[in-house]
């Protein structure tokens, strides 16, 4: 994608912008991949170029080898030392600011969300950063010094592992159902960066246009759910998402 000079932003959606009180922006890797972290799907360095995502951040995975996945997160989090959140983070934190109730609803692990100064988020995948056992689930903050991969949970003694949402595995109750809510009772629904094929994550995308609200997709490419959109740009979000807040900031009246 070459640089792009200039994103056109409809006066339609930022007169809508302007007129709504709640607002909800679901994202996916692909809001973090100007940050330089690898996406899932597609393109040449997908993190699961050598696996399949659904081969490798399963419970099944885990069990047969617990070594592999285990180095494939510390990897993960290795590389997410070095990378900061983008304007695309940032221009959503500000959104946060200038909308009266704006909440992210996000698949990524990354934190980074946080990190750019969003305070309302849902991780609905959870945090790569935070670790818990594999057999009781119970919490472990400080990794325990051991040259064991992985380490073992000081409490019961089972492999300690990531604490995020693999698949086949049930996400966190009351977060996918704080997030159905805020989604059937938004104005506007942005779809950030993910190629809208894991579930129920998925599925917030046309919940929300079937509850009535203007459904904006940000992706360069196509996606599974781009027929739910109202606006479509196909840009990478670091760039348009700051055209949007100027143009919010910007605009007067009604
Ligand atoms: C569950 C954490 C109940 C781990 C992840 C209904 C139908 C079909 C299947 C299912 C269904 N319900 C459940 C399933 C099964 C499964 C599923 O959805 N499978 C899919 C693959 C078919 N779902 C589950 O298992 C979920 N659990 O439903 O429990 C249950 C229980 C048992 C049996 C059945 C049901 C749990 C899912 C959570 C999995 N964990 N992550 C980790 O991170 O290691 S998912 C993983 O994928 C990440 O979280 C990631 O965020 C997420 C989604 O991917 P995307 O974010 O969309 O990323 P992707 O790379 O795919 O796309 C990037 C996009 O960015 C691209 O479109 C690209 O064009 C775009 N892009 C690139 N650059 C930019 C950009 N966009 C903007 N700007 C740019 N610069």
């Amino acid at each position: 994608m070459s640089d792009v000079e200039f994103i056109e932003i409809p006066e339609g959606l930022i007169r809508i912008l302007k007129n709504s009180k709640k607002v909800v922006a679901l994202t996916g890797a692909g809001v973090s991949a100007e940050s330089g972290v690898a996406v899932f799907r597609g393109a040449k360095d997908a993190l699961f170029s050598k696996y399949k995502p659904e081969e490798i951040a399963t419970p099944e995975a885990f069990r047969k080898n617990p070594g592999l996945v285990w180095e494939w997160y510390e990897m993960r989090r290795k590389k997410l030392k070095e990378v900061k959140p983008n304007p695309g983070h940032y221009a959503l934190a500000k959104m946060e600011k200038i909308i009266d109730d704006f909440y992210i609803i996000t698949q990524n692990v990354d934190g980074l969300h946080r990190q750019a100064g969003s305070e309302k988020v849902i991780e609905l995948h959870g945090n790569i950063m935070n670790n818990k056992c594999f057999q009781n689930n119970h919490h472990i903050g400080e990794l325990p010094l051991s040259d064991e991969v992985p380490p073992k949970c000081p409490i019961c003694g089972s492999y300690i592992r990531p604490d995020v949402v693999w698949f086949g595995e049930y996400l966190d109750p009351d977060k996918i159902a704080l997030a159905e809510k805020l989604t059937e009772q938004c104005e506007v629904f942005f779809s950030i960066g993910t190629s809208s094929v894991v579930y129920p994550a998925a599925g917030l995308i046309p919940l929300a246009k079937e509850c009535g609200a203007t459904v904006v997709e940000i992706n360069p490419e196509q996606t599974e759910k781009s027929y739910c959109p109202d606006y479509i740009f196909r840009y990478p979000s670091g760039k348009v998402l700051p055209y949007i807040v100027e143009k919010l900031l910007n605009s007067t009246g009604s």
